[in-house]
Order: structure tokens, then C-alpha cells, then sequence
């Protein structure tokens, strides 16, 4: 399998940019500008792919990446205390109907012929499965996704051969975790899903916020969870519903548009199934073909991204092509409501741990989608549904997006919230939703 080709250029993209649709688009008057001096604040990136790509697709990238994943979430609950932890080789050497818990990458969760669960569970020594009969726990269970570690604590069963669960842990954010402030007043605007270059693109709210940025002093960034343009061949028929059909051209419209910011803002953009990048996550940061049409005040970052500003406030970026499967996966799950899902990564500490669904993963050595550094504010975008919560104290927060309805979601029945942007002050979370 070849998951880390980039999407064939199509004859279109070859053509040169139509310099006047670029211009027309933009053609609004702009708010003025304070003078603003500020200096470069510190932006540090500490989990991108970017230009650290080395998978090849092959079967053993596989369970490498597998691998990486368990010792990364199992070390996670491994600080804490659970009874009877031990190794699944080990099992054989505890008493019948002893009460244990196994770390465990979850392989298969399924409902049993009689209406119980079975859960089969790999850690690095061998493979057990646990029993579960417990209504309550069987509702839990069917919130496992395929491929996420868990430690399942049960009873040994009298031959040792399964376990009777009765709790599940999480890798989990503690109780205890307190965000990050910066020491000084400063605000930071989160959208995502702008499409720039769809016909469906919602102009007139965009520059209403570009304005608003303009006239707030107190924002200094703007961060962006990736689909920043909109793409070519992404779907069937989405050439009707381009306004720029060539990809150059959508990539200097954007860049033109984000000179529109003060310059003393500082852009993060990530980049989503729509940019030009490959589809398998972790994508990579957009290549210098289209950053050459940005300003200098743009960070690009990769899909998924750790990103630390100023004194260390964390925020992570992620487009969220996996809440598709969490949907399609987990009963209760609605893209309505994304600031659940996004919970449930938290308390995953992973951002796509199904495998195996239209997720696409690319085999890196290590997992990119896990979430090793608690973010204090989790931004994702795709399902175009606006919605913020906290999960005990982390922020999440997926912000919708700046393009109508398209024939494409009309078929599918999606209603996206078009032109919002949570505000938070990072040196004290004060958070305001705008409506544009
Ligand atoms: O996603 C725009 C909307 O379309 C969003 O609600 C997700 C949905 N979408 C996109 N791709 C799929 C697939 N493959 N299955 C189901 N729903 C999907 P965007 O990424 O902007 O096209
Ligand atoms: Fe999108
Ligand atoms: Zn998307």
C-alpha cells in the first residue's frame, strides 16, 4: 500500500493562476490598522511529521507504529496503581478468580453470540481476552475503538484462560492537570475549514472576521485546524463547485487573504484532507510550492501538530478525519456534538486510534497521533459542526466552518455552522464565541 503519495496533480493545476478571480474575491474594504511593535513571541513545535517522514507503507511499518503506540499509552498508565497489573504471559503464574489488570492494545471488541461482550487484548508478551456481562460495562465496551490501549482489571477465570472484566482505565488526562497561562493579556482567534477557492465559500463572514481581527489589538494569533483551501478532485463533482480550479491559484488566494491579518498576528495553519498534501495522517506541512504565496507571519504546521507558545501554553491541532469513524463507530456518537469526540481522544490520549476505517494512517515509526503532551486547548475542524467544552480542564474546541452548505453535504445530509470563532485569552481562558 502506498499511503504517503501526494494526490496527482490534474491538468488544471498545470494551468497558470487567473490573477484576477484571485483579486475580485478580496475586494473589500479593510478595516485600518493601529501601528502595532511587537516582538516575534516564541512558537515552538514539538510534534509535526513534517519533513520527518520514513514509512513506506510496508506490513512491519505497521506493527511498528503499533508497538510505538502501546509502550507510549501503556507507559501512561503504567504510574498508576492498578491491582494485580501484570504482564498477559504472566497470568498463568496468578490463582484462578485473582483479581487482575492487563495493559493492553484492544485488537477486537464484539458483542458474543448470548449478548455479552469479548474483548481481545495484545500487549508486548501475548494475547488474552476479557468476558464482560455487566450491562453497564457492556454499554463502555461498545465505546472501544479497535487498536486503542486500555487496562481492562477483571477476575482470572478458573483455567486462566479469560478474564471477567469489571473496569476499564483509560490513559486519561489526571484529575490534577491545570492549564498553562502566558504572563501577559493576550487573545488567540481558532477557525478552521476556511476552502478557499470553493464557490460555496463564505466571503463576506470571512472578511467580516479578517475586520474584527484587525480591530482587536488584544489578538495576536490566529490558528487554523487545517482545509484551508478547497482543493481539486477531492470529490466526486467538485468541479462545478470551484471558484478556482486550479491549485496554485486557490493557494495564492489564501495567501492573499492572510495578508489581510495585521502582520504582528501571528497565522499557525495546519492543513486537512482538502489541502494539497497527502491524505494519509500525519500530513506533512504544506511544501514551499504554495507557502511561497503567504506572508512571513504564517507557522505552517503538520495534521496532527503540538504546537507551545509563549511560556508553554500547549495547543494541539488536529483536522479530525477520524471523528468520521468515531461516528460511524460508537452509538451516541454525532458529528452535532464534536467536543464529545474530542473528549473521548483526550481520554484515549489518541486522535485516531480505529484502524482499519476510512481513516487513512500512514506507518511512521512512531505515533504520531498520540497525544502525549495534555493540550490546554484542542482545536479540530472537518465535520464543519461547531462545538467547545472542557474535559477536566483541557479545552476542546472543533470550530466549524467558512463555507456553506455544498451539493456534496446536501446529499449527506451534513448542516455545517458556517463562520464562528471561539476568542480565548490565554493568560486567563476568558473565552468568547463570535458570530460573523
Ligand atoms: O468535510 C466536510 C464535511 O463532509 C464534514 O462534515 C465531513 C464530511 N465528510 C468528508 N469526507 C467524508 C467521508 N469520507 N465520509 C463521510 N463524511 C465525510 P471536508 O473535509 O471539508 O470535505
Ligand atoms: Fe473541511
Ligand atoms: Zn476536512
Amino acid at each position: 500500500m502506498d499511503t504517503s503519495k501526494i494526490s496527482e496533480p490534474t491538468i488544471d493545476d498545470l494551468q497558470t493562476v487567473a490573477p484576477d478571480a484571485v483579486e475580485n474575491i478580496l475586494e473589500f474594504d479593510y478595516a485600518p490598522i493601529e501601528v502595532r511593535n511587537k516582538d516575534r513571541p516564541d512558537i515552538r513545535v514539538t510534534k509535526d511529521i513534517t519533513g520527518q517522514s520514513t514509512g513506506t507503507g510496508e506490513v512491519e511499518d505497521f506493527r511498528k507504529l503499533f508497538v510505538n503506540r502501546f509502550e507510549e499509552l501503556s507507559s501512561i498508565l503504567r504510574k498508576r496503581r492498578f491491582e494485580g497489573r501484570v504482564d498477559i504471559n504472566r497470568l498463568s503464574h496468578k490463582s484462578g478468580r485473582d483479581t487482575v489488570t492487563v495493559i493492553g492494545l484492544v485488537t477486537d471488541a464484539r458483542a458474543t453470540q448470548n449478548g455479552n461482550r469479548l474483548v481481545e487484548m495484545q500487549d508486548k508478551t501475548g494475547y488474552t481476552r476479557v468476558i464482560v456481562t455487566d450491562e453497564k460495562l457492556m454499554e463502555e465496551v461498545d465505546t472501544l475503538l479497535s487498536h486503542e490501549v486500555i487496562a481492562f482489571e477483571g477476575q482470572l477465570s478458573d483455567d486462566k484462560e479469560v478474564i471477567f472484566g469489571n473496569e476499564i482505565h483509560y490513559p486519561d488526562v489526571p484529575q490534577s492537570f491545570t492549564r498553562t497561562r502566558t504572563d501577559r493579556s493576550v487573545r488567540a482567534a481558532f477557525v478552521s475549514d476556511i476552502h478557499l477557492g470553493a464557490e460555496t465559500f463564505a466571503h463576506k463572514k470571512w472578511v467580516d472576521f479578517v475586520n474584527f481581527v484587525r480591530e482587536q489589538p488584544s489578538i495576536e494569533y490566529v490558528i487554523i485546524a487545517g482545509d484551508l483551501v478547497e482543493g481539486i478532485g477531492v470529490y466526486p463533482g467538485q468541479k462545478d463547485e470551484l471558484k478556482i480550479t486550479n491549485i496554485d491559484g486557490q493557494y495564492k488566494l489564501c495567501g492573499e487573504a492572510f495578508k489581510k491579518f495585521p502582520d504582528s498576528v501571528d497565522i499557525i495553519a495546519s492543513v486537512g484532507n482538502h489541502d494539497a498534501v497527502r491524505l494519509a495522517e500525519p500530513q506533512p506541512a504544506l511544501s514551499d510550492r504554495f507557502k511561497k504565496y503567504f506572508p512571513d507571519n504564517v507557522t505552517f504546521v503538520g495534521n496532527p501538530a503540538t504546537v507551545k507558545i509563549e511560556n508553554g501554553v500547549t495547543i494541539e491541532l488536529y483536522h479530525g478525519m477520524s471523528i468520521n469513524s468515531f461516528t460511524d463507530s460508537i452509538p451516541g456518537c454525532s458529528v452535532d456534538e464534536p467536543q464529545e469526540i474530542m473528549e473521548m481522544m483526550l481520554k484515549k490520549r489518541h486522535e485516531a486510534p480505529l484502524f482499519g476505517h476510512n481513516t487513512r494512517i500512514a506507518p511512521e515509526k512512531t505515533d504520531y497521533m498520540v497525544m502525549k503532551d495534555i493540550p490546554d486547548i484542542f482545536h479540530t475542524g472537518h465535520v464543519h459542526t461547531f462545538g467547545l467544552s472542557a474535559y477536566r480542564n483541557s479545552i476542546v474546541t472543533n470550530t466549524g466552518a467558512w463555507q456553506y452548505q455544498t451539493d456534496f453535504q446536501e446529499k449527506m445530509n451534513i448542516v455545517p455552522d458556517v463562520g464562528k470563532s471561539p476568542v480565548i485569552n490565554l493568560s486567563n481562558y476568558n473565552t468568547t464565541i463570535y458570530e460573523f
